[in-house]
């Protein structure tokens, strides 16, 4: 089977070099040219453990090759972005450009694929529509599927293989037609559903994330007023054999769960109202951030330390991280700040070489990410490098003892 996929980002890369490593010949298309040619040296232009060896593998089998244009193919998968606009509505250009492009290489037998995270009923109301353009009659001569992608940035290559799979179909047929595509390599289970099913699961999944972390967050905010330990609390409540309280932070990141909740505000808004508390709560949380920065500080500092600026530990991206916001609040107070992250190798300003570095003059550390890089830090080993010896840990991540550094886990407000 000869397998085109289009965008080649966090899930379409992967995905490509999957297929390839199974026997597949592979097409992977991405209109930056700069992800082609690395692509064709072997060579990948982000961070996921594993992914750079399995690309390399991939390309010196001679099974996977980029290009910036589609090419025909016995099956289409559609990898690419689906940004959020600045009044929270789905933005599908990308979706929508991406089946325009297949277009002129479609035959008749071809199944396409989506795999974008996508508001329900976009393949009904969108992809088919422009699919049927094509003249080949949509659930008998081409067929279509959503096969939403699940896998958690960190752990992709493994999960890609063995998590579970939903398949919706636009008929029976396209359905059956996507599951024999995934056997190539899929451990999990694989289950059949109509498009728009899968669709709302997938939002679903993100969505109840999303909720969870937001009573955590809640939970915090209220046991500031109470003088309650949130942690102690959580952990407590957990074990509970049917609660799951998930953990508070500086906000929820991320292109995926801070951003698709939001797909179904947008088709139901009036129903939708936990769903959109949610999202309301995880975003107070970069502001309630500087709050405590300001409370554990006696007033707003003069500088302040960013440990970690990712929207998760142990990864490279900064992508919708709460960490951008905390950033804007403190400029807008004039706190001067420095940022030290070992996994960013690019941002827009310059980052501090080493902890020490980042520490330097500080009044307050706050660690924004729990890289493991911070959990085993002997943190007393910094307080001489700062004006006073704070640490804010909104991951709850710091493992070891400090004599010397007063550290504060966000939630903790038992005396
Ligand atoms: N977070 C918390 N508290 C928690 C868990 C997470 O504050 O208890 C924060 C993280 O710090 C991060 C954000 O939430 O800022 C999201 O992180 P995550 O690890 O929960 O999820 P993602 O966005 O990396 O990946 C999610 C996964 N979805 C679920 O676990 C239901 C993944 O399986 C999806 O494939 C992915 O979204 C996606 O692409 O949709």
């Amino acid at each position: 089977k000869k397998i085109c996929v289009v965008g080649l980002g966090y899930i379409g890369l992967p995905t490509a070099a999957m297929f390839a490593n199974h026997g597949c010949q592979v097409v992977g298309v991405d209109i930056n040219e700069k992800v082609i040619n690395a692509l064709n040296d072997g060579k990948i232009t982000i961070e996921e453990p594993g992914l750079q060896d399995f690309v390399r593998s991939a390309i010196e089998s001679g099974n996977l090759r980029g290009t910036i244009e589609p090419e025909t193919a016995d099956v289409f998968i559609i990898a690419v972005p689906t940004p959020i606009t600045v009044d929270h509505k789905a933005d599908l250009s990308y979706v929508i450009s991406a089946t325009r492009s297949l277009m002129p290489y479609l035959r008749n037998g071809n199944i396409v694929i989506v795999e974008s995270t996508i508001p329900p009923r976009t393949i009904i109301d969108f992809v088919s529509p422009i699919l049927e353009q094509s003249g080949l009659a949509i659930g008998t001569e081409l067929y279509v599927a959503h096969c939403p992608e699940r896998v958690l940035p960190g752990q992709i290559l493994n999960e890609l293989i063995h998590n579970n799979r939903i398949i919706g179909g636009i008929n029976e047929i396209s359905a059956q037609k996507a599951v024999e595509v995934y056997q190539t390599f899929v451990k999990g289970e694989i289950y059949k559903t109509d498009a728009t099913s899968a669709e709302m699961a997938k939002l679903m999944e993100n969505t109840f994330r999303d909720v969870n972390i937001a009573l955590a967050n809640e939970l915090v905010k209220i046991a500031e007023r109470l003088g309650i330990n949130a942690l102690e609390v959580i952990k407590m409540a957990n074990r509970h054999p049917r609660v799951n309280i998930h953990q508070p932070g500086p906000g929820v990141g991320g292109h995926c769960i801070a951003v698709d909740p939001y797909f179904i505000v947008e088709k139901a808004p009036e129903e939708a109202r936990i769903i959109n508390l949610a999202r309301q709560i995880n975003s107070s949380m970069p502001g309630f951030v500087i709050d405590q920065i300001q409370k554990i500080c006696g007033n707003m500092p003069r500088k302040v330390a960013i440990l970690g600026i990712t929207y998760k530990g142990n990864i490279d991206d900064v992508r919708e991280s709460p960490a951008l916001e905390v950033l804007e609040h403190l400029e807008q107070k004039g706190v001067v700040y420095s940022i030290y992250d070992p996994h960013v190798k690019h941002f827009r300003e310059p980052l501090a070489q080493s902890l020490e570095e980042a520490v330097t003059g500080a009044d307050c550390a706050v660690i924004l990410a729990d890289h493991n890089e911070f959990k085993q830090v002997q943190y007393d080993h910094l307080v001489k490098f700062m004006n006073y010896p704070i640490l804010l840990d909104t991951k709850n991540c710091v493992a070891t003892i400090s004599n010397e550094m007063l550290i504060h886990a966000l939630g903790n407000y038992a005396d």
